[in-house]
């Protein structure tokens, strides 16, 4: 399978985290691409490829026009306004009661970004869009008639909702091309010549019935960012296996009893696990996840795929074993669908390419 990653992505460094209280390094290094690189290498891949430029247009169908704005402009903002070089920290944050109106670099940063885990940096928003375009080359592919594309991501996307960064994320790579690949059809039909349609002519064919993907979100933590982009949407399905929200991070979104609004209602799936969970503890409940998926008929999917299930990771509660992503692999390549995996998260650094190139090779022998 095709690997793409951009080279720019190693722009984005910045230098430490709070977690639970604690000034910390930060988790989600460059490091994280060359030590699955280099893994991917060794296990006889062909070399990744740099992804296509996609411009504005695709990001500003998931993302807020504003927020773009911000995360563009934010670092610079910040330094001009006096605050330390180091990164772009709130300490401060919009919550219910509170109101939207200071344009200050610490107003807005606390306006568009939910916890301390989302440092901007003055490479941040270029190495943002280079981990989109590989998202969005990835789901390219697809469409191009590959079977399957790993996108190497980095910043990871799935904690990135409309409007907020946090949790390492801040463009939200899954969802970026699950719509790209949802409006496929679309894009084909409304960019050639023919004569558009008027409010007195029936919607089209194509317009009725949007391709439908489905995203598994198999990292760690739930992808509340992915989940609330798609909370009311019909023609992307949602399903995640996570950490309980109860007593893991991101704590206010990834409950059973989620399972979309409006049009989306029973087209999200949360799937919650307790601490500890191993492989045979794990795998029965990704065979319901894949099932209820199978059932949606999806046409493409979107693997969010985080490693911080793993036995080893320093951020997850999990006891997965190498081996057992190979079988997760499998029984995702038993669908048979057109797959995107695209890289979330995942901690271990010694482990972390062995891990992603045993879910890759579970799926390529199956
Ligand atoms: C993409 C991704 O995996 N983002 C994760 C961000 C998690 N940030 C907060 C982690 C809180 C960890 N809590 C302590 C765990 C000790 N076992
Ligand atoms: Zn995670």
């Amino acid at each position: 399978m095709r690997i793409i990653t951009n080279p720019e992505q190693g722009r984005h460094d910045p230098p430490f985290e709070i977690i639970d209280g604690r000034l910390t390094p930060y988790h989600e290094t460059p490091r994280r691409v060359a030590i699955i690189t280099e893994a991917l290498a060794a296990a006889g891949w062909p070399a990744p490829e740099t992804p296509r430029s996609f411009g504005t247009a695709p990001l500003l169908a998931v993302h807020d026009a504003d927020y773009l704005a911000y995360l563009e402009s934010a670092y610079p903002a910040w330094v001009a306004a006096g605050h330390p070089p180091e990164a772009v920290v709130p300490c401060n944050f919009l919550l219910p009661g509170l109101r939207a109106g200071s344009r200050s670099p610490q107003g807005l940063a606390g306006r568009y970004t939910f916890d301390l885990s989302a440092p901007i940096v003055a490479g941040t928003f270029a190495a943002a869009r280079a981990s989109a375009d590989a998202a969005l080359t990835g789901a390219a592919l697809l469409l191009e008639g590959e079977r399957a594309a790993y996108a190497l991501c980095r910043p990871p996307g799935h904690h990135a909702a409309r409007a907020l960064a946090g949790g390492y994320c801040y463009l939200n790579n899954a969802a970026l091309a699950a719509h790209y690949l949802a409006t496929a059809d679309h894009r084909r039909q409304t960019t050639d010549d023919r004569p558009q349609t008027t409010d007195d002519q029936p919607s089209p064919v194509w317009a009725m019935q949007p391709a439908t993907v489905a995203i598994l979100d198999i990292d760690f933590h739930h992808g509340n960012g992915t989940q609330a982009i798609f909370y009311e949407r019909s023609d992307v399905f949602f399903v995640s296996l996570h950490g309980d929200p109860e007593r893991e991070y991101p704590y206010f979104l990834g409950f059973a009893d989620e399972r979309g609004t409006r049009a989306g209602e029973g087209y999200n799936l949360n799937l919650p696990l307790p601490a500890g969970v191993d492989d045979s503890g794990y795998l029965p409940v990704l065979d319901s996840a894949l099932a209820a998926l199978a059932s949606y008929s999806p046409r493409y999917l979107v693997v969010s795929a985080g490693l911080d299930t793993f036995g080893g990771d320093p951020l997850g509660d999990f006891a997965l074993t190498t081996a057992c992503y190979a079988r997760i692999g499998a029984q995702i390549a038993q669908l048979g669908l057109p797959t995107l995996f695209v890289q979330e998260g995942g901690y271990a650094l010694d482990d972390l390419g062995r891990n992603v190139a045993s879910l890759l090779r579970g799926f390529e022998q199956a």
